[in-house]
């Protein structure tokens, strides 16, 4: 069957080369053979081994590379782009390979060079919390590796355990702790970066004032590795909080989220880490698959939405203090804004609450195949943009199992980021793509709101730039691309198509 996904994809990189015999010959001195048994050989040729390399999370998009390398060095990177750009091989630089874009699969027939043999943590300073470390590290790993020194990393994600710190960092990754701790932007201190020549850019600084001129590592986040493979990284980890906390509300309606929110970061001040928000068919769907119930059913009654608030602080008795002072409030209001709401009493109550948050992304995957829209819109309009979408899948008659059979919203309202996701049942098809697309991305935009808030442009979005990027945006988007890409080898046909 073939989505209009598949149309706009296969269309071939004509500028491009195939890797030959002659350049496997070439990667495999720049790469020898580990000795070490247990580890992955640094080439891969056969198919069926390439298979996790060339599907995305999501099953959605099927990659076309024949070669997938795995170098261990920032040298070795190196030598592999230098080659790669004297003969025009295109290159897709993959970490986890855990993104929600189809950023990291190959499109035609360029290489997938993968990050995953780099983990090494080069140094971790427990006094300013600097760590610097290779890009292939998975970030479970390196927020396993601070947690005796008392650190957390700055970001944290469902896909924590398969994805790499630097994936993170190309797609600018936002996630649960932004609220908190901004964005990479302000986190990272440094990278180093392969460039698509193969030169190799050190900036892998860890001083947290630095004004020497043009800060240029900012280019390479969320870039999403169309201008360089990051190799390494410096980043800022803030100190554990001592004490955490975090409860689980019900809301009779969505009129009720917003000044709910006004009232929490009021009562909690400092405190407030996180404000997350689903919809009741997300709820009922992370029920239904085995997560919760951490709310009483009855009590819930028929409550639309939820919200999940953290807190992290030094002081766990003030801290209660004040989260028990902020439910007492909103029950014994003359008109709650809350119908029930139940605040963690253990580690592993605090744990399964988060888990109807985090789990969504895989029920989500459990439940068809999702076309998933990562948006910024404004507060307000948060549930009518889920709820015009599903009118408008009813209204065409696509609602149903034998088409849409869920539109939900959930995400990130301290960063004004909903995630809409519509699931179909029985897979994609163009009928239902075209029905979401451009009508979603025009949507977003008569609001104002980004088409991409944190996944990233990837494969999925090129042609919808335009809807949150002028073409005066655009146009220096592709001068800067031509200044360090000027073959288009390196993630071609991502970002910009
Ligand atoms: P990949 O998927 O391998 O690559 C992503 C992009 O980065 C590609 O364009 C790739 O070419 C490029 N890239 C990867 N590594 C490098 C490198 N070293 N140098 C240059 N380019 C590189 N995202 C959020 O923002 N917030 C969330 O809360 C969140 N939750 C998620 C939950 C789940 C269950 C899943 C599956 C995904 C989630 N994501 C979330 C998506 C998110 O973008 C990725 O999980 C993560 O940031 C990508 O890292 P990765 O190592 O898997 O990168
Ligand atoms: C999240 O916030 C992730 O859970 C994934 O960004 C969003 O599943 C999604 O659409
Ligand atoms: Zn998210």
């Amino acid at each position: 069957r073939a989505t209009l996904w598949s149309v706009r994809t296969s269309r071939p990189f004509s500028h491009l080369n195939t890797v030959t015999t002659e350049d496997l010959a070439y990667f495999s001195k720049v790469l020898p053979p580990s000795n070490i048994l247990s580890t992955l050989p640094p080439i891969c040729t056969s198919h069926d081994d390439m298979v996790p390399y060339n599907v995305d999370w999501m099953g959605k998009y099927h990659g076309k590379a024949n070669t997938i390398l795995r170098p261990r060095t920032t040298h070795e990177v190196s030598e592999i782009v230098k080659h790669c750009a004297s003969r025009q091989i295109g290159i897709v630089p993959q970490g986890g390979n855990t993104g929600l874009v189809g950023g990291s699969i190959s499109l035609d027939k360029e290489l997938v060079l993968n990050l995953g043999a780099m983990s090494r943590v080069r140094s971790f300073d427990p006094v300013s919390g600097i760590l610097v470390a290779d890009a292939g590290c998975i970030l479970q790993s390196l927020s396993d590796h601070i947690a005796p020194h008392n650190h957390i990393m700055p970001l944290d994600l469902g896909a924590k355990g398969s994805c790499q710190i630097g994936g993170n960092i190309s797609t600018n990754a936002g996630g649960l702790r932004l609220l908190r701790y901004g964005s990479l932007h302000g986190n990272v201190l440094g990278l180093e970066v392969v460039l698509p020549d193969g030169t190799i850019l050190d900036q892998l600084s860890t001083l947290r004032k630095d004004n020497t001129g043009y800060d240029l590592k900012q280019l390479f986040i969320g870039s999403e590795g169309t201008l360089g493979i990051v190799t390494g990284v410096s980043i800022l980890t803030p100190p554990a909080p001592q004490a955490t906390n975090n409860v689980f509300l019900a809301l009779p309606h969505f009129d009720n989220v917003l000044p709910l929110y006004q009232v929490v970061k009021r009562q909690l001040g400092e405190i407030m880490s996180a404000f997350e928000y689903m919809d009741r068919t997300a709820y009922d769907m992370a029920l239904s698959h085995g997560l919760g119930p951490v709310l009483d059913a009855k009590e819930v009654g028929d409550s639309r939405c939820f919200v999940l608030i953290e807190t992290s602080g030094s002081n766990e008795e003030h801290d209660l203090d004040k989260l028990n002072t902020l439910l007492e409030s909103l029950m014994t209001a003359d008109e709650p804004l809350i119908l029930t709401g139940t605040l963690s009493q253990s580690p592993g109550q605090f744990e399964s609450l988060w888990a109807v948050r985090e789990g969504l992304t895989e029920c989500v995957q459990k439940e068809g195949k999702p076309y998933k829209y990562d948006v910024s819109v404004p507060l307000a309009d948060f549930q009518k943009v889920v709820d015009t979408v599903l009118e408008r899948m009813v209204s065409m008659g696509l609602h149903g199992d034998h088409a849409v059979s869920k539109v939900m919203g959930y995400g990130h309202i301290g960063d004004g980021n909903l995630h809409l996701n519509v699931i179909a049942k029985r897979g994609y098809s163009s009928e239902i793509e075209s029905a979401l697309e451009p009508f979603i991305y025009e949507l977003v935009a008569s609001r104002k709101g980004s088409v991409s808030a944190e996944h990233g442009i990837g494969s999925m979005k090129t042609h919808a730039l335009h809807y949150s990027k002028d073409s005066v945006n655009i146009e220096w988007m592709r001068k800067i691309k031509r200044v360090f890409d000027p073959l288009d080898i390196m993630n071609p046909g991502k970002v910009l198509s």
